[in-house]
């Protein structure tokens, strides 16, 4: 052991000079950052790299290795790309990037899951038992994805014949695809689970991809697609929701509301729903099944002194700041703000955590940054067309394009759109936004934000 480590220093006095000092700046053995996220999703990268910029424009530049991302992942995903996957129109190797490679010289990484935080003590603990402290702590690790919430589900995915796929994992997204080349005639069904889930719109935008493609093929009079979803309606901003419905009649799509899926029998071909209106179950028959699983907090924020009753981490839904610490942050999918779980949220939520956590290591007051809850859902309606629902907080729409003539409402599905999240979506992501250099609607260039 001691043996092993004096060769281990040895080799890194000959690493020479400028590789010792980064090993010393990032060095695996510090315990101690300045700043500490939990997460290397969009939320975690996107965040960590604003913070950096974010004090080097203040002329107070951090050292290299001063923030810190906690992450036990070997990858990193474009999850919004898995629709597009199980549209047939991206492959899934592009959604998937070696996560080492994303994080750049000036933050460090510990390669390790958080169990547990002692945030009275300004310290998280790792699963290899590791305590890391902070003065300042970002919570941004995602949401957990409970794919045995519904019996037979994980059975009937694993199964490649059994006609069940989900857009909601890397490994299931292709199967969605081959599934709906797949089908002949019979019945499509499509769900949506009881509960927040991310990116609300995600299940009905593979309908209706599904839906298009079986009609441009030729299939569109031998199968029937039908949503059964938990929700009330068919999404949750009212201006959306009723052109949607009103695509759903047109288009010969059966609406379930208030039905929860709870079981996949996968010898029988038969889905059951539990129907909140009356309590009863409801089996029905499929051909095809596209399934969205419940989603919730993850177990180790869950029960945690940063969380909520519900589980996410408790923060002022304006500020982002926690509500029980003040040196404590949450964005993305774990926060509790009140808007939808997307990535389009996290473009919106970045700059203005980033600047509040800046004041308060600056100055010890936040600023005049608040988060409105803008978020965006771009709900593909089919091959070259795509409704931009974008809205804040009390579900309100808040239109980035709405004002421009050639575009107009919103709620119209087009192809510009289409191309915004086909082609400019995934590259401002890659090249920009995760990069700290993206702000959403807009663009590369950074929101003002008043001191107070
Ligand atoms: C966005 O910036 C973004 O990130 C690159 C998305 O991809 C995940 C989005 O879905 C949306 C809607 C935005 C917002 C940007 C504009 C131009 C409306």
């Amino acid at each position: 052991m001691l043996a092993a480590r004096a060769t281990n220093a040895l080799l890194k006095s000959k690493a020479g000079l400028s590789t010792s000092l980064r090993f010393a700046s990032t060095a695996a053995e510090k315990d101690k950052y300045k700043i500490v996220v939990v997460g290397a999703g969009s939320g975690g990268l996107t965040v960590a790299n604003q913070i950096f910029y974010r004090f080097k424009a203040a002329g107070k530049p951090l050292n290299e290795g001063d923030i810190v991302v906690v992450d036990g992942a070997d990858s990193h995903y474009y999850q919004p790309g898995w629709t597009l996957v199980s549209s047939g129109l991206l492959r899934k190797e592009d959604t998937r990037k070696d996560l080492s490679g994303l994080i750049p010289r000036h933050l460090a990484h510990i390669k390790d899951y958080v169990k547990s935080f002692q945030p009275e003590s300004n310290c998280i603990t790792t699963n290899a038992g590791r305590k890391i402290s902070y003065d300042s702590l970002v919570v941004s690790a995602g949401l957990k994805t409970n794919w045995d919430g519904i019996e037979g589900l994980p059975k009937a995915l694993a199964d490649p014949s059994s006609g069940v796929s989900s857009i909601y994992s890397y490994d299931t997204c292709d199967k969605v695809w081959r599934d709906i080349e797949a089908l002949r005639s019979g019945k499509a069904v499509f769900t949506q689970p009881a509960g927040v889930i991310k990116c609300g719109g995600a299940p009905q935008k593979i309908l209706w991809m599904a839906w298009d493609r079986f009609r441009k093929t030729g299939r569109g009079d031998q199968i029937k697609v039908d949503f059964y979803t938990a929700t009330p309606a068919m999404f949750a901003v009212k201006k959306y929701s009723d052109a949607l419905n009103q695509l759903r009649i047109e288009r010969g799509v059966g609406g379930f509301f208030q039905h929860n899926l709870v079981k996949v029998d996968t010898a029988n071909r038969k889905a059951t729903f539990k129907n909140a209106a009356d309590n009863s179950d409801v089996t029905v028959d499929y051909t095809l099944l596209h399934a969205t699983p419940p989603m919730g907090p993850m177990d180790f924020i869950k029960g945690s002194p940063i969380a909520d009753e519900a589980g996410w981490v408790a923060v002022d839904p304006g500020t982002l700041q926690s509500t029980k610490f003040s040196n404590v942050w949450s964005l993305g999918d774990a926060s509790s703000a009140p808007t939808s779980k997307t990535a389009a949220a996290v473009t919106s939520e970045a700059p203005i955590l980033t600047e509040n956590l800046f004041t308060v290591m600056d100055t010890g007051k936040v600023s005049g940054a608040r988060y409105d809850g803008y978020t965006s859902c771009p709900l593909l309606t089919g091959y070259g067309e795509l409704m931009l629902a974008e809205f804040k907080y009390g579900a309100e729409p808040k239109e980035t394009f709405g004002q421009f003539p050639f575009i107009g409402d919103q709620s119209k599905p087009n192809r510009l759109f289409y191309h915004f999240k086909k082609d400019l979506f995934p590259w401002a992501y890659w090249n920009f936004m995760i990069k700290g250099k993206w702000f959403g609607p807009s663009g590369t260039f950074r929101p003002k934000y008043s001191p107070q």
